[in-house]
């Protein structure tokens, strides 16, 4: 009888070809239904709980893996790579929590375990209806009935624990020796393993094809024909520059499906916009709260073209974007909502938790400053803060919370979300310039010489771009062209024909800001105050005497 308890390990690898129908049928619900799904909950708890320099790291991990095999734009592959380590981190611990309920089980008699089971199963995941109340967002349903759920799904994952228990223990029975048991218990778990297979497969797949969308509730559908621009990129304020970008240069108006997107959560909130509510409260004379159609009805709209940058985006990365920002000025909160003298600081709460504090001196030192509720002409997107967010120019995205739902006025100012976990308190934008393209399929014969085009975009927030510079080889710093910028918070396209010489060459770049003030040149990583130093590029050009004309 002593032989028939299951060790550990076999306890486990019995857990582990159930945990993975378990979150297919997790998956399922939240598709069908809009039930949370637990493995992002729990990586978006992890990722709140552990501390600043860890997720730093796991973050920059995985931007160095989509950079190194060029797995695309980088802020969607961290989404994805955030999504996949929630789904890898639930299965693990989902296998050790199983692991030890058949483990107990096991040591159980036979008649016991289905009860026994199903009672463990139903504790063992109220930590986990815990952390997805705290942290969970997205879900359009009911907290109470997703703890039901919950609680129902894991009884009945733990009554198939003991199912599996009572399967495995019995069979050996009528085994005759110890090699037969052996054998009987293999084939009982590739038989589990194949059931297990079938059961996620069908239930992953019947998820994404018929629930597809489903959790997208406010996502405005405009049908906007994706080969061409919207009309607002196509009548921007500087249509009629002159200077025409290099070929290959990044688009200087970002189409709003290529906007970055960075943020805590592996889904973003969903908020109902009737119900919703900004609340504006703490040390002001008026307390407010004002809906989304009061917000756009009795305030004048304004605009602002705006390139945004993350702090954690790299020496020439992908994590910056501009579009057309509209909503109200925020002098005109101030107005109504009058902050008393003792008032210091903002604290803004976004619905995903996240929480960043502004002085009042900087809120009230720019009147480009502004609480934006649409973007490139439409309703700001799900992922991009529906329905509020805030735009302070000269700061990095990290202190421009989206999902806005209330602004305390407070005495003092204290540390917001990704201050607290080590990033810069003031995270003032840094001057920076990169170069896009050096346009080889470009080249082009001008005054009896071949001109290679060389491009890209140079950007320090609203203070402006005066100049960029180009050096080939080391060589002199040579002045690039600029085209007239979308606007004074726009990055701002430079480009530089030259007249090249075969063979390989080392491109470098920099920029000096508007009031004369030259980049930095220091080689540093994004942690903790952002990027800075030289874009480089290095590219092969043909002898010029070889090209025909
Ligand atoms: N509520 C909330 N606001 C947020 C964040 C967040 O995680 N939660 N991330 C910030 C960061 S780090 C950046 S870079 C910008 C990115 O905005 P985007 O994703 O719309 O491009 O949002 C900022 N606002
Ligand atoms: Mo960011």
């Amino acid at each position: 009888m002593k032989k028939n308890k299951l060790s550990l390990f076999y306890a486990l690898l019995l857990s582990a070809a159930t945990a993975a129908p378990l979150m297919a049928m997790l998956y399922l619900a939240d598709r069908f239904f809009g039930l949370a799904f637990l493995p992002f909950d729990f990586f978006d708890w992890l990722a709140r709980m552990l501390p600043g320099s860890l997720l730093t790291f796991g973050i920059d991990s995985m931007v160095d893996t989509i950079i190194a095999f060029n797995l695309g734009e980088t802020s969607s592959a961290a989404k994805t790579a955030e999504q996949l380590l929630g789904l890898v981190s639930f299965f693990i611990v989902i296998t050790l929590i199983g692991g030890i309920v058949i483990y107990i089980l096991s040591r159980l008699e036979e008649k016991q375990r289905i009860v026994a089971g199903m009672v463990m199963g139903a504790i063992a995941v109220i930590p986990l209806v815990l952390i997805s109340h705290e942290v969970n967002q997205s879900s359009t349903v009911d907290p109470l009935l997703n703890s039901i759920w919950f609680m129902a799904l894991f009884a009945v994952w733990g009554w198939v624990l003991a199912w599996v228990v009572n399967a495995t223990l019995i069979a050996p029975e009528t085994a005759q020796t110890e090699a037969e048991m052996g054998l009987d218990r293999r084939q009982f778990i590739i038989r589990l393993g194949s059931a297990s297979a079938v059961l996620t497969i069908a239930g992953a797949g019947l998820g994404a094809l018929l629930g597809s969308g489903s959790n997208d509730p406010v996502e405005i559908v405009v049908d906007t024909t994706t080969d061409t621009m919207s009309d607002t990129a196509q009548n921007l304020p500087n249509k009629s520059a002159i200077l025409k970008p290099a070929a290959g240069t990044r688009p200087e108006y970002t189409p709003l499906d290529q906007h970055y997107r960075i943020d805590i959560s592996a889904r973003p909130p969903v908020i109902e916009p009737e119900t919703w509510r900004l609340k504006i409260n703490g040390l002001v004379e008026n307390l407010t709260e004002l809906s989304l159609a009061e917000l756009q009805s009795d305030f004048e709209s304004v605009d602002q073209f705006v390139t945004l940058s993350c702090i954690s985006n790299r020496l020439g990365g992908d994590l910056i974007s501009t579009t057309k920002w509209t909503g109200i000025p925020f002098s005109k909160i101030m107005t109504l909502v009058k902050p008393e003298a003792e008032a210091g600081a903002v604290l803004i709460r976004g619905a995903d938790g996240f929480d960043e504090f502004v002085r009042l001196e900087t809120l009230t030192s720019d009147d480009r400053i502004m609480l934006v509720y649409a973007w490139d002409d439409q309703p700001l997107k799900q992922k991009h803060g529906f329905p509020l967010r805030i735009y302070i120019p000269n700061l990095y995205g990290m202190k421009q919370p989206k999902w806005i739902e209330s602004m305390e006025f407070v005495s003092e100012w204290g540390e917001g979300f990704w201050v607290r976990r080590g990033w810069d308190k003031d995270a003032t934008i840094n001057a920076t310039s990169v170069i896009d393209t050096v346009a080889v399929d470009s080249i082009y014969k001008q005054d009896d010489q071949y001109v290679v085009p060389i491009g890209g975009i140079a950007y320090a927030g609203p203070r402006g771009i005066k100049s960029v510079e180009l050096r080939v080889d080391q060589g002199e710093w040579q002045t690039a062209a600029l085209r007239q910028p979308i606007s004074d918070t726009t990055w701002v396209i430079w480009r530089f024909d030259w007249p090249f010489t075969g063979g390989n060459h080392n491109f470098e770049v920099r920029c000096t800001e508007g009031d004369g003030t030259l980049q930095s040149e220091v080689a540093r990583g994004t942690r903790p105050s952002g990027a800075t130093g030289i874009d480089s590029m290095e590219s092969r050009l043909p002898d010029p005497d070889s090209i025909k004309a």
